[in-house]
């Protein structure tokens, strides 16, 4: 039989429901043993650093069961084994990121690019195009930041709710069928305590989004325990005031412990059956978890924890208790059981190795090129650098390079063919290093707005003078009407069109699903446009002054701006953020922090236009390719009177090109904003 992991088992034979549980188990030990041997490559010095998802395995095989083709997670560093049970991950995948293998094929979640256990799907073809999402499990990529994944749900929830209530997105056969997926998100219980934990918990309560959260509850966050963590030291109880009833709309609530195979199977389907019919947003909050082998390889959690917490662990290891679980109920042996494990920890320790071998394999090829390079000088300290590079059984690519450098600096005289060919060879690979490590910040694909063909504004004899909000007004409400996919949403931007007007009337005509106020919360404001645009929208996410953005800005270059790079290209998020300042008249509302925004978000377009036609142009663009941009508009140009083009959301402004005005010959004057 195909089936292994579906919920409903009141049809299913014993045998049936036999495979599917010791499917399960099979997972969760596999998961383990990864665990296990994972934490011995890095303490072995094969890897740098380790995070492994210990003693969280059975809530997540449970977790997977209610995940499907269409969905997303949003989640942390802990869910290798949802992972693996929903197949978008394998454990060589997993190993070969524990060495930072740069190969996306290998290593498809980051190219090596981020820490272990920090995973993505690829949901982009070659060229930078999108894939067909209603074919796939997704997830987003995951950012180290605590708390760093839940802004985004908001938005990666909000867009199954715009996919099944907004019928003029129907065309979009590739991201939705009817709004029926789930945006699964995971937090640690530590992390909960993060003021955007409870941002996107108002927010997708407030807007009902098929949003299931998930709190993985192990009592601590690394060496801090919960009484230092949470009220009450329980966060559903917290939160009870989220629950919906008789007086409103919010929450379903769940409880559950994290060792209760048959409790969390109830549960999760349970859950995510109401939150995917009914887009009412849920939270499962797993309680009793472990952590067998502590928070990381870099510390060991005896140092903090009192033994008799340390003997609850060993006795409450949520793998022991299915184990447990599995036998009281009859469904198999113990000689069954054994079976698998021993199975299971052969297949890993062949998947470790696999992982090893083709990330290794590549290194000792260059050890080997350069050492033929070096002994062709037959000189004896090369020869011994060469020896080196040959016998050094776990050689690195640093190696390999400091190699080269030493030998190059004691040859500054030479000119020799061998020098040339040993430069030659560096140049080469150092060009294949910036593949490797520096490739991508962009998403360089043929929808980069670097490759929109300008248009000159074109403007009739007569050209009206109008306000300068009138001009972007103009660009929206025509690049509303060109493309469905094109919302905006912020504090104030719906029923008044804006503290200045841009959206002004836009709402009456263009319906309130698409420009939309929200509540103030900048952070889920712009996680709401990343998870929007993932989902194939093309979100215009207002802060309604750019002194305010700093509200927003870990979201901001945690998230959007290096998503591009961080993924290798893997996702694109092509969120516009709309604000403005620049009037530079007291400390809030006029500012212009033109530092803070260079400096953190490299892989975001920056745009500063002077006046609302170059704004306007601005927009035409960005909303015609598929890169992240700001624009920050100027507060004293919207009342200033500019002739309004008659192309006025069709015309375009070039990215990265300065604007000249008038040329002169002995001064150039240049500006911004
Ligand atoms: C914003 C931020 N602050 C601090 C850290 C450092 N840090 C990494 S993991 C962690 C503990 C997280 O605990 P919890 O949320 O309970 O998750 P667990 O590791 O226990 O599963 C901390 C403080 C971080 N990565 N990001
Ligand atoms: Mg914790």
């Amino acid at each position: 039989m195909n089936v292994t992991n579906q919920f409903d088992v009141s049809e299913l034979s014993f045998e049936d429901f036999k495979h599917i549980v010791l499917n399960d188990y099979r997972i969760c030990y596999e998961s383990r043993q990864t665990s296990l041997l994972g934490r011995k490559e890095v303490l072995t010095g094969k890897a740098k650093f380790g995070i492994f998802g210990d003693g969280k395995e059975v809530a997540q095989v449970a977790m997977a069961k209610a995940f499907k083709k269409g969905d997303w997670r949003s989640g942390y560093y802990r869910d290798q084994t949802f992972m693996f049970a929903t197949g978008m991950a394998t454990i060589t995948e997993f190993f070969s990121q524990l060495y930072a293998n740069t190969n996306v094929e290998e290593e498809p979640f980051s190219g090596g690019r981020q820490m272990n256990a920090h995973f993505s799907t690829r949901i982009l073809n070659e060229d930078g195009t999108w894939k067909n999402q209603t074919e796939m499990k997704m997830t987003s990529a995951d950012i180290s930041t605590t708390g760093g994944q839940m802004a985004r749900l908001v938005g990666l929830a909000q867009a199954s709710k715009l996919y099944r209530e907004n019928s003029e997105l129907s065309f979009l056969k590739d991201f939705s069928v009817n709004g029926n997926e789930v945006a699964f998100g995971t937090i640690g219980n530590g992390s909960t305590s993060e003021g955007v934990f409870f941002e996107a918990i108002n927010a997708a309560g407030v807007l009902q989004v098929p949003l299931a959260i998930s709190i993985w509850d192990d009592s601590y966050a690394i060496s801090v325990p919960q009484k230092y963590q949470t009220t009450k030291q329980d966060i559903s109880e917290v939160l009870r005031g989220f629950q919906r009833d008789e007086k409103g709309e919010g929450f379903e609530i769940f409880k559950v412990r994290g060792w209760d195979y048959p409790g969390l199977c109830e549960t999760y389907e349970k859950a995510i059956n109401i939150c995917r019919e009914k887009h009412i947003p849920v939270m499962i909050h797993v309680w009793e978890m472990t952590q067998p082998q502590g928070h990381s390889s870099s510390g060991s959690h005896e140092r903090y924890k009192s033994q008799e917490r340390l003997n609850w662990e060993a006795e409450y290891d949520c793998l022991l208790q299915m184990r447990n679980w599995v036998l009281e109920s009859a469904v198999a042996t113990e000689d069954e059981l054994v079976e698998i494990e021993s199975e299971a920890k052969r297949y890993v320790k062949e998947c470790q190795k696999a992982a090893w071998d083709a990330f290794h394999r590549v290194l000792i090829q260059e050890a080997k090129e350069v050492a033929v390079l070096l002994e062709a000088f037959q000189l004896d300290q090369f020869n011994k650098l060469a020896a080196t590079l040959k016998t050094n059984a776990e050689v690195t690519r640093t190696d390999v390079f400091v190699a080269i450098r030493k030998a190059v600096r004691y040859l500054a005289k030479d000119q020799s063919e061998a020098k040339q060919n040993l430069l030659s060879w560096y140049k080469r690979n150092l060009d294949l290093n910036k593949e490797r490590y520096n490739s991508k910040l962009f998403t360089n694909s043929i929808e980069s707005p670097l490759a929109v063909p300008v248009v000159a504004a074109e403007y009739s004899d007569d050209a009206k003078l109008i306000d300068g909000r009138e001009i972007l007004n103009a660009c929206f409400d025509e690049n509303f009407t060109r493309d469905a996919r094109i919302l905006a949403f912020g504090e104030d931007v719906g029923s008044i069109g804006d503290v200045n007007q841009g959206f002004a009337g836009l709402q009456a005509k263009h319906g309130k699903i698409r420009v939309a106020d929200t509540g103030i919360r900048e952070s889920t404001i712009i996680g709401q446009g990343i998870g929007l645009a993932l989902r194939g929208l093309r979100p215009i996410a207002e802060i309604q002054y750019v002194d305010y953005l700093l509200y927003a800005l870990y979201v901001v270059s945690d998230d959007l701006a290096c998503l591009s790079y961080r993924t290798k290209g893997g996702q694109k998020s092509p969120l516009i953020i709309r604000t403005r300042g620049h009037r530079l008249e007291g400390i809030w509302h006029s500012g212009s922090p033109m530092s803070v925004i260079l400096g953190s978000m490299r892989g975001i377009h920056i745009c500063v236009p002077r006046n609302m036609t170059q704004a306007a142009g601005l927009y035409n663009t960005l909303l015609r390719g598929d890169e992240p941009a700001i624009v920050i508009e100027n507060l004293n140009g919207y009342r200033l009177k500019e002739r309004l083009p008659l192309n006025a959301g069709e015309f375009t402004v070039p990215l990265g090109v300065a604007e000249v005005i008038k040329a002169g010959t002995d001064i150039t004057v240049v500006s911004y904003g």
